[in-house]
């Protein structure tokens, strides 16, 4: 019988904070509901936290209906030479996947077994999967969807200011901000309840809001006089050293702090030089008027009240994200923003691990507390935590784009693990992914339903959801969260922290594998200690105190809410200003509306539906609310192709081709059209993004492709 927990939802980056209750249908004496229309068995609701203050969005408050969703794997499931999976015992699927670890590393070496991570796993899962892959498994090809997501602001962050932590202060002092500048981010949809920590800026017409299109967000700087630069995607590079250009070129720019907490700043003003205002118009289609006043309000919001600068995926996740985090990065140096204690730079980490999730080791690069797995100094730390010889350690692995590129090869990982993951419809070129999957000697998934991916899988094996374990979160803060069990998972189900400790004794792996997710954060305490991420001051009991623990919180602090208030993590203290200037992109030409025109294909989220939706679409309400892809195009875009309200439109290119219907809208640019990424099959937004990476970052592109738009004429709308 459940018996109710407080803890935080199971979805995004602000990680509310919910308490769960048992449901008056399942308090005893009601009786089970029918296991195919389950009612939910947990109540949600929202819990007054800094982030949330008590609110949540369509998601979160669903959330429940998925804990005993009819569609759940409760047991393990192996796929036949017929394709269907059917149950196993767990004991037959412990064998299969230790037989096939074994044969795949005597036929290939330890580098031909790979794992493929998530920014969803608790700390404890993720710090745990990295020791597991390196050491249970003696692989180096391990890597998780996090290079999908936060990879080109954390190589901007690291670049910068010598360590990466989305936002480096609380949330709540974006309340009392004068002016926020979103760059790429759509928080209205993305994070619902962050929205009031905009309130302050919205209403005095200090929002200001760069998207392509006129997204829920943008839509807000329409009420007390913000600003929406409506820039042709993937320019944002140009319009920030616009902006900056201005900065420098109207003696806007903080020079005391820039002389006394940066470096290299005149090489910076040198690269600006070509930057004026009207040619970055040229460039990005923003009036040079708008880019004049945005660069104006941000700097008197610096002396009156406070300016944040803030990136989201809109403008990292392209092949030049990392630059362009940069120059935004840049921009507020020479406002003097990051380290103030009333204005700042941060970047919005988006899934509900996505910034704990990079600081372990699920990161090819990297070992826990944020350390390079290349350094010898780090790798001999972590050997002696784990009590191993450090030349068992292995080097550097594949950043994700290339580890999924290489499926199946000659030199490639032949068999695959995936926690918390659906490559099949969130990776870029996700029809080759989906071969690479179908062509690898065998597939582990760990999931609880049979997402796209799973079902590619040789063998499921179902873990516990949120719900049902105990563990840790870090939240887009660097606030570090404690998740706690309300429920019993079902009977077959097993925790991965259980999974990995048998498969450990099994392989007969070095070191200890606990399944005891506090037993695992204890070393991974140790772990970290001394590291940028270093979570050593931290235990279980001081979360559950309710006491706010923000990393890094070295043994003997009380931790870190806000960093940089007294200089950077570079060795001298200072934030490096690099120079960055866009390379080859395809410049902004007039759009000549015709069937032949390509268009920019830009992808992104919806309210209802989470990343690859394998948990929304499952959720009746979502689901219901948005059942399909539908491509936002603009009415005269359409026109132009013959396509009316209703019709079905072909979206393709080189890669691929989605089919589904059409949403008008006057808000989007004429020569850009958008799809949401959740939805697999025919609607898959991936199957036309391309696999090109960032050469810093990994990041692949996902926010701009070339495609072509016509009419689907074979296909009428039904009803
Ligand atoms: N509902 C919902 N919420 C989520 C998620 C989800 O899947 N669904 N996922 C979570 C995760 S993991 C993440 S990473 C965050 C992401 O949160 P966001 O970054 O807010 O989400 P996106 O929708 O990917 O992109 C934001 C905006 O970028 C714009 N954009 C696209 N291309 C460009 C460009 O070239 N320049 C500019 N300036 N803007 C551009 C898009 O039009 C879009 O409105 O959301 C988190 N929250
Ligand atoms: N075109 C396009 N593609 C994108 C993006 C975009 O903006 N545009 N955004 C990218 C971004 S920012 C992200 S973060 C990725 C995310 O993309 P995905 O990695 O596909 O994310 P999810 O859909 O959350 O997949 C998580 C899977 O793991 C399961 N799961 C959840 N929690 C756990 C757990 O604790 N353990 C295990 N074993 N399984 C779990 C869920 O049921 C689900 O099947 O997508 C990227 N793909
Ligand atoms: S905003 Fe994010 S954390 Fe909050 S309820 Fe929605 S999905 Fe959950
Ligand atoms: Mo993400």
């Amino acid at each position: 019988m459940p018996n109710g927990a407080n803890t935080h939802c199971p979805y995004c980056a602000l990680q509310c904070a919910m308490s769960l209750t048992p449901a008056a249908s399942t308090q005893p004496g009601s009786g089970p509901a029918p296991a195919a229309k389950a009612l939910p068995v947990l109540e949600v609701s929202g819990r007054d936290f800094p982030t949330n203050r008590g609110g949540l969005c369509r998601k979160g408050w669903t959330s429940a209906s998925l804990l005993n969703h009819s569609g759940r794997v409760t047991e393990p499931l192996l796929k036949g030479s017929d394709g269907v999976h059917r149950p196993v015992s767990w004991d037959q699927a412990l064998m299969l996947v230790t037989g096939a670890v074994k044969q795949t590393r005597e036929k290939y070496g330890p580098d031909a077994v790979g794992v493929f991570g998530g920014g969803g796993l608790t700390n404890e899962k993720a710090y745990q999967l990295g020791k597991f892959a390196r050491l249970a498994l003696g692989t180096s090809r391990i890597d998780y969807n996090g290079r999908f997501c936060m990879s080109s602001a954390a190589a901007a962050g690291n670049r910068a200011f010598g360590v990466d932590r989305g936002l480096p202060f609380p949330v709540e002092d974006l309340d009392s901000a004068s002016v926020i500048f979103l760059l790429g981010s759509n928080v209205a949809e993305t994070m619902p309840p962050f929205v009031q920590h905009l309130k302050g800026a919205r209403d005095s017409g200090g929002l200001i809001v760069a998207d392509p299109r006129r997204s829920a967000t943008a839509a807000f700087t329409g009420d007390g006089g913000g600003i929406h630069l409506q820039p042709t995607p993937g320019t944002d590079l140009a319009l920030i050293l616009g902006i900056s250009h201005v900065v420098v070129h109207e003696g806007l720019a903080d020079t005391q702090y820039l002389e006394d907490r940066t470096s290299g700043y005149t090489a910076i003003v040198r690269s600006l030089a070509g930057f004026w205002p009207e040619r970055v118009q040229s460039i990005t289609g923003v009036p040079a008027t708008l880019i004049r006043e945005t660069a104006r309000r941000l700097a008197h919001g610096a002396r009156n009240g406070g300016s944040y600068i803030l990136t989201g995926r809109g403008v990292e996740q392209h092949v030049d994200g990392t630059d362009t985090a940069t120059a935004a990065i840049n921009l507020s140096l020479l406002l003097g923003l990051p380290g103030s204690s009333r204005s700042g730079y941060g970047t919005l980490t988006g899934q509900g691990n996505g910034q704990g999730g990079r600081e372990h080791g699920q990161k090819a690069d990297q070992l826990p507390g944020y350390r390079k797995i290349t350094d010898p100094a780090a790798r001999a730390h972590v050997a002696a935590v784990w009590g191993v010889d450090e030349r068992l350690i292995p080097g550097p692995g594949l950043p994700a784009v290339e580890l999924l590129k290489s499926l199946g090869k000659p030199d490639g990982v032949r068999c695959l693990f995936v926690h918390g993951a659906n490559v099949a419809v969130s990776a870029p070129d996700a029809n080759a992914v989906i071969d690479g999957l179908r062509s690898l000697d065998f597939l582990v998934v760990c999931d609880f339903f049979l997402s796209e991916t799973a079902l590619e899988a040789d063998l499921v094996l179902p873990v516990t959801q949120w719900a049902e374990e105990e563990g840790t979160l870090t939240n887009l803060e660097g606030r570090v969260l404690r998740r706690r069990k309300a429920l019993t998972p079902p009977a077959g189900v097993r925790s991965e922290l259980w999974l990995m400790a048998r498969l450990a004794e099994l392989l007969d792996a070095p070191s200890t594998f606990s399944d005891d997710p506090e037993t695992v954060f204890e070393e991974l305490r140790l772990a970290s200690s001394g590291g940028l991420a270093d979570y050593s001051g931290i235990d279980y009991a001081m979360l559950d105190r309710g006491e706010a623990a923000y990393w890094p919180y070295p043994a003997g602090s009380s931790g870190t809410p806000r960093l940089f208030l007294d200089g950077f993590a570079h060795a001298d203290r200072r934030a490096v200003m690099v120079p960055v200037v866009p390379g080859k992109r395809p410049a902004s030409s007039a759009v000549v509306l015709s069937d032949t025109q390509p268009l920019t294909l830009v992808t992104g989220r919806l309210l209802e539906h989470y990343q690859s939706g394998a948990q929304t679409r499952r959720v009746a309400e979502l689901d219901a609310a948005q059942p399909e892809a539908l491509l936002q195009i603009h009415p005269s875009t359409a026109a132009a192709r013959g396509i009316s309200r209703g019709d079905f439109a072909v979206v393709s290119n080189d890669r691929g081709e989605v089919l589904c219907k059409v949403e008008l809208s006057n808000t989007i640019r004429t020569d850009t059209v958008f799809l949401p990424f959740h939805f697999p099959g025919a609607g898959s937004a991936n199957r036309l993004t391309e696999a090109a990476t960032d050469p810093v970052s990994g990041m692949p592109e996902f926010k701009s492709s070339t495609v072509r738009v016509r009419k689907a004429t074979a296909i009428k709308e039904a009803s």
